[in-house]
């Protein structure tokens, strides 16, 4: 088990591009992705909140997030590299997965 690594280059320009399609951006100063989802109501909120948070703990990987109501706003980074690992695409692509079941 080696140590996270930050993106490569050539992984950014190969994995960044879909995950702007799905509208993740990239936070102003950080490494990081940032999206904000809106539900119809909490319940879904929570239901969604959820179903990320299992696959966090499975992956040992967690998001920094913020509730109010129907609305979740995600931010991911890996602080181990200090920036953006190929665990946070995997989970960013889980993320968007879940939000549209
Ligand atoms: N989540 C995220 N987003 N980045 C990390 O570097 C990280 C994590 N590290 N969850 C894990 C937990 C680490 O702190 C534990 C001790 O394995």
């Amino acid at each position: 088990a080696g140590k996270i690594q930050v993106l490569t280059l050539e992984e950014r320009e190969q994995l960044l591009p879909m995950l702007h399609n799905s509208q993740w951006s990239e936070v102003v100063g950080r490494d990081a992705l940032y999206k904000e989802f809106v539900f119809k109501d909490f319940n879904q909120a929570f239901g969604f909140m959820s179903r990320v948070a299992l696959q966090a703990e499975k992956m040992d990987h967690h998001p920094e997030w913020f509730n109010v109501y129907n609305k979740v706003h995600i931010t991911l980074s890996t602080h181990e590299c200090g920036g953006l690992s190929k665990r946070d695409i995997t989970l960013a692509t889980f993320i968007d997965q879940v939000s549209v079941l």
